[in-house]
């Protein structure tokens, strides 16, 4: 099936997905794109030739298109996912999916009334080379059973207009999405602190952040944050085992980023996001789902909001 993607959104990850689909040869067309910014927009059709539409809504109902990229702000996905599930189409949408529970709640029920998967969500990281040989070292069993984990994610800056439910639905939602895929079982209760540093963040969130999570089958995890840190990007997920420590820099059949220092997110997962991407395309061709679904995204979304919570009342939530 040739997929006529429609891309919504071309801020620098809806760029490096357009990048991606263009390199993934003539069974993928891109067909046209929607930007609200017109100096960005006129900047994307001259650079690479390709149609603008005149807004979302347009791109989705175009019969000429069957599959719609979608990396427009987090609280603009629902209104073009819900609509482009309604007319039957396939979507890719960058994470979170989407920022209520009611509106997860409401896009899984969708896509369920269309009796299959059309809902693929952009958590990259189950398809970045460390993250998978983490877990295929993991899952072979020879390191014995999980005692406890730690993750830190490290950015050098965030956009001035940051805010502590950013912090979760931006950032940190990719931790607890890595939680439910590598070690399985659901996060059951949250609890988060902050450190006061002598030069603090110019923002409105709390940075450095620190988050203990604990699970259905009674792991504990500890995760770190330091998003404004101003000299890089780094992600560390280590599984402290029964019988030895693993970590990203596990050797496994390909190489991976390891625990190395980027200058930033798009560079450390640039191998992830085509992956992701052409994951995506054969799952269309199989009739499969390999990457993250709505409900996946859902229950990331639940932990993510008790964290929040949790941060604004200063106590240990439960995850609902
Ligand atoms: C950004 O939006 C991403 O998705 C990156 O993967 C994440 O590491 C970063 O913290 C977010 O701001």
């Amino acid at each position: 099936m040739k997929l006529k993607v429609g891309v919504i959104g071309m801020g620098t990850m809806g760029e490096i997905h357009l990048r991606n689909l263009l390199e993934m040869g003539s069974d993928v067309q891109v067909v046209g794109f929607f930007e609200p910014n017109l100096e960005r927009s006129s900047y994307i059709s001259q650079s690479y030739g390709i149609a603008s539409y005149e807004d979302a809504v347009k791109l989705v109902r175009d019969e000429n298109i069957n599959a719609i990229v979608i990396a427009s702000p987090a609280n603009q996905h629902f209104s073009s996912v819900s609509e482009a599930i309604k007319q039957g189409k396939y979507v890719f949408c960058e994470k979170p999916l989407v920022t209520s529970l009611q509106d997860s709640l409401d896009l899984v029920e969708l896509e369920q009334a269309q009796g299959q998967h059309l809902i693929w969500v952009n958590f990259m990281r189950r398809f970045d080379n460390s993250f998978l040989n983490l877990k295929s070292t993991f899952d072979g069993g020879s390191f014995g059973t999980l005692n406890y984990s730690r993750m830190s994610h490290r950015n050098p800056g965030v956009p001035s207009s940051f805010t502590n439910t950013d912090y979760m639905l931006e950032t940190f939602i990719h931790e607890f999405d890595v939680i439910n895929w590598l070690l399985g079982g659901k996060v059951e209760k949250v609890s988060t602190a902050s450190l006061a540093l002598e030069k603090p963040t110019p923002n409105s969130f709390t940075d450095p952040l620190f988050i203990h999570l604990s699970t259905s089958q009674g792991f504990q995890i500890t995760l770190d944050g330091h998003i404004n840190n101003g000299y890089g990007y780094q992600i560390l997920c280590e599984l402290v085992c029964s019988k030895g420590a693993i970590d990203l820099d596990v050797s496994g059949p390909k190489i991976g980023a390891g625990n190395r220092v980027f200058r930033n997110w798009s560079e450390r997962f640039q191998q992830a996001y085509q992956s992701s991407l052409l994951s995506w395309f054969n799952d269309i061709q199989n009739g499969t789902h390999t990457g993250a679904t709505s409900s996946d995204a859902e229950s990331a979304l639940r932990v993510a909001m008790a964290a929040i919570a949790s941060l604004s009342r200063s106590e240990p939530v439960d995850v609902s």
